[in-house]
């Protein structure tokens, strides 16, 4: 029997592509930054000239998954982060973006066969979506821990 778990000790060898959402970017931005903060202190190389890491901006959530489909068919990385914030009381569409990007973007993953962590905050209020990035906790973070862990399960089990 084998078992499988993703590892955090040999993560600076992966490769990972951010795409992040302008919209919100109050929100995007601080979560963008939890990230990177993250991956930093795990070994990835989050410098300007890094080729460990790369970042995508796009418009809003709704453009989430073509820019992943992109950059997942590069096969450049091992794993990639879609990071947005759609907040309910401002947005009519709420419940269009959001399954649009959540459909999206798990599209791409089985499609491409490379993980792409869903790093959006669907909240009702801005303070909600605040707290979640920073002024509480930063789930920015949690994300970027996510794609380390997916990162390097997915490169163990080609490897196998
Ligand atoms: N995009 C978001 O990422 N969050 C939102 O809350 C939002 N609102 O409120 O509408 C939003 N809209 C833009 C959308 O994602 C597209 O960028 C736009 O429709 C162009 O295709």
């Amino acid at each position: 029997m084998a078992t499988f778990e993703g590892r955090f000790t040999d993560s600076s060898s992966l490769r990972i592509g951010v795409v992040v959402s302008r919209f919100n970017d109050l929100v995007t931005a601080k979560l963008l930054s939890g990230c990177l903060d993250c991956l930093n202190r795990h070994g990835i190389d989050t410098s300007a000239a890094s080729d460990h890491l790369d970042v995508a901006w796009v418009p809003g959530c709704f453009e989430l998954p073509i820019v992943a489909q992109q950059m997942a068919r590069s096969r450049k990385y091992q794993v990639l982060i879609a990071l947005g914030a759609v907040i309910r009381g401002d947005t009519p569409h709420f419940d269009v973006v959001v399954a649009e990007a959540s459909k999206g973007i798990a599209s791409v993953a089985r499609d491409t066969s490379i993980p792409v962590i869903f790093g959006v905050l669907t909240t009702d209020t801005m303070q909600q979506a605040l707290e979640r990035a920073g002024i509480k906790s930063n789930l920015g973070w949690n994300y970027g821990l996510e794609a380390l862990e997916m990162g390097s399960l997915m490169t163990s089990l080609s490897l196998s």
